[in-house]
């Protein structure tokens, strides 16, 4: 019995392995990842600019904390060769992206850029907030604007 289980359980591997290489499916999960995770902090963010969420210093620079880590991360390395909008589903990566990547990685580094100090600018009260919120909204938009498809 112990050995069928075995055999069983080792079957199955293949498969997952399977799953877990295709290089283009795998990049897209990881970059919606991180856009998932910059975008839960941003909210968190944006809602105690807007005073949705009460103002918390700790929480707050612990948002942009991550935020700053996740702008270290060299995302544009997720954006493999084959994995536009058009040449597979699931995705809103223009092929412009392909066009111009030393311009799309400027537009990554406008991130970096905003990002940077973020932690420390967003304490001292909930008015400080908002202005962070700006420039790394305004980063977004930037890279959004030429590279990510509308709607
Ligand atoms: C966010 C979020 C975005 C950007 C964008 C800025 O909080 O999820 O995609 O900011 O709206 O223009």
């Amino acid at each position: 019995m112990r050995l069928i289980l075995t055999a069983a359980a080792l079957a199955t591997i293949p498969l997952a392995a399977i799953a877990q290489d295709d290089p283009i499916r795998n990049t897209i999960e990881a970059r919606q990842g991180f856009y998932k995770m910059l975008a839960i902090n941003m909210g968190t963010l944006a809602g105690m600019a807007k005073g949705d969420i009460e103002y918390d210093e700790t929480g707050a620079s612990l948002a942009a904390a991550n935020i700053e880590a996740l702008a270290g991360y060299d995302l544009p390395s997720l954006f493999l060769e084959g994995s536009a909008s058009g040449e597979v589903d699931g995705t809103a990566a223009l092929p412009d992206i392909w066009e111009d990547m030393d311009d799309f990685r400027a537009k990554f580094d406008g991130l970096r850029e905003a990002a940077a100090g973020a932690s420390t600018a967003v304490t001292g009260g909930a008015g400080n907030v908002g202005p962070v919120v700006g420039k790394l909204g305004g980063a977004c938009k930037a890279c959004h604007d030429d590279y990510r498809e509308k709607g």
